[in-house]
């Protein structure tokens, strides 16, 4: 019935779900259901088999359904001021599990793609628009809406969530999961942290943690190319010449790995020096002006504090060949970074980026609003409780520093004073993945659910590799992606190392 991987799943042991006719309450009985602070508001029977359904919201209208699902929306009220819309799809071939699902950007929209790839793969699947309507929604002033945004809405879509799906089936869950990217792999660590007991396994990929870091590091990579000026500034880099400088970053360090294929297996080792693109009286053009190679030198530098402490890994070279330029290098201060500052941070929507500067970052992680930095490296209750957390990066992210998931997991590491963390959380680094997907390297790995080119097994698909962790003990050594062209490499868990032996990458330690 459902369009992937069927056979493998059904190889983890499950509870074969009652029929749907013998369960307690058909579908759209659930809207007569009452939990608390909560209101039903729709409960339909879809079908399945790739239907295109209307969805409320501003985000994207429309929302496919590939499995057979009773579809329930519903509004928690979580304070007098804010509330959560979420939905649960529960497919009627439900294999016991629950899936929480997060959020990307500045949240404001339910992922439909997420929670569609989680019902076609039997699980109930529960995802919420994180406390407020698309990525400009003026209610994120209001502190209890940052507080959904910070750590409530996957809160509550898991506490409630979990109440639907036992009304529905006539029997409570067996594991539950949580599956989320970038603003998502946040709030899957957040969940971590805050509530340990909300989930046995978590996937949280390209993480964005240390968030208030992360925001002023944004506005610097933007600042150090002119913006908000750029259009007048000596150091702006226009598209064309972002094309020389991939180039020569590939120049410079593709070959490091042994192997020239596009791919900086590991962006450390990669000292790009942007002087040798340098203009002169022989070279006029693909050239770069003395602001513009200094631009470039800061990119490609870690973020340092007033103390020279740091506050941000650098921008991972090899990024630009991806097209990062395109998100942060337009000349502008990047949308989402903008929205934080102004509406949140600062409360000032006149506020004017020339004044940005080391003491707006160190402000902005004093305030920590909502308590949003989700950087600490206590992960003792979510250990004790048996849950098992994976993480992974791409390492040509465009979005988010590699090193900052290699940082995340130094500071568990030495928060919980252990040396290795393999009992409990794996790191996965993807060489020549982009942000949370895509890219040349070999980023599909069932992440997502729209890679029909993942290799079908508990190793080539990292949701599946978690279950079986959690389910079974089978903790995974690696987990095998496949590229666009259909090529496959196994990507290693932190901190081994991808090294060539002459005719392929291995894991080394
Ligand atoms: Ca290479």
């Amino acid at each position: 019935m459902s369009w992937i991987l069927d056979p493998i799943i059904s190889l983890i042991n499950y509870v074969p779900d009652v029929s749907q006719d013998s369960r307690p309450i058909p579908c759209a009985a659930l809207q007569t259901l009452r939990l608390e602070n909560t209101v039903i508001t729709t409960a339909t029977h879809i079908p399945g088999d790739k239907v295109l359904i209307k969805v409320p919201g501003s985000c994207s209208g429309a929302a496919l359904v590939t499995a057979s699902i009773c579809r329930v929306h519903f509004i928690v009220n979580t304070t007098s001021t804010s509330r959560v819309h979420a939905e649960a799809w529960l497919p009627d071939e439900w294999y016991g599990r629950f899936l929480g699902v997060g959020n990307r950007g500045v949240g404001g929209c339910i992922d439909y793609d997420m929670i569609d790839y989680g019902s076609s793969l039997h699980f109930a699947a529960v995802g919420s628009d994180n406390g407020h309507d698309g990525n400009d929604d003026p209610s994120f002033a209001e502190p209890e809406v940052v507080n959904d945004f910070a750590f409530r809405a996957v809160h509550v879509e898991a506490v409630i969530g979990k109440q639907i799906v036992e009304a529905y089936y006539g029997r409570p869950h067996s594991k539950s999961y949580y599956l989320g990217c970038s603003t998502g792999g946040r709030q899957g660590i957040q969940a971590a942290l805050r509530y340990p007991e909300d989930f046995d396994g978590i996937l949280a990929g390209a993480p964005a943690v240390d968030w208030n870091h992360l925001m002023g590091w944004m506005v610097m990579l933007g600042i150090y190319i002119g913006a908000p000026n750029a259009a007048t500034s000596p150091s702006v880099i226009l598209f064309e010449l972002w094309e020389v400088v991939a180039a020569e970053i590939m120049k410079q360090c593709d070959a490091l790995d042994g192997v020239e294929d596009g791919i900086i297996t590991e962006p450390d080792d990669c000292h790009f020096k942007p002087s040798v693109l340098l203009c002169s009286q022989d070279k006029t053009t693909d050239c770069l002006t003395e602001p513009q190679i200094a631009a470039l030198e800061k990119i490609y530098q870690p973020l340092l504090g007033s103390k020279k402490e740091l506050l941000y890994p650098r921008y991972d070279p090899g990024t630009a060949v991806m097209g990062g330029w395109l998100l942060y290098f337009r000349g502008d201060i990047m949308p989402m970074s903008d929205i934080w500052y102004k509406t949140v941070v600062l409360k000032d929507p006149n506020f004017d980026f020339s004044n940005f500067n080391l003491s707006t970052i160190a402000l902005a992680e004093k305030v920590n609003p909502g308590g949003i930095s989700t950087f600490d490296g206590d992960l003792s209750a979510f250990k004790k409780r048996g849950g098992k957390l994976i993480t992974y990066h791409g390492r040509a992210d465009t979005g988010i520093a590699s090193g900052i998931s290699k940082r995340y997991y130094n500071l568990v590491a030495e928060t919980m004073g252990m040396r290795n963390l393999d009992s409990f959380y794996r790191l996965f680094l993807v060489p020549g993945m982009s942000h949370c997907m895509g890219g040349r390297g070999a980023a599909y790995f069932g992440q997502f659910g729209f890679e029909t080119n993942a290799v079908n097994t508990t190793r080539g698909n990292i949701l599946l590799a978690l279950v079986d962790w959690v389910e079974n003990g089978a903790a995974p050594d690696t987990i095998v992606g496949t590229a666009y062209d259909g090529t496959q490499r196994s990507h290693c868990r932190f901190p081994q190392k991808s090294v060539w032996d002459g005719e392929k990458f291995n894991c080394q330690v």
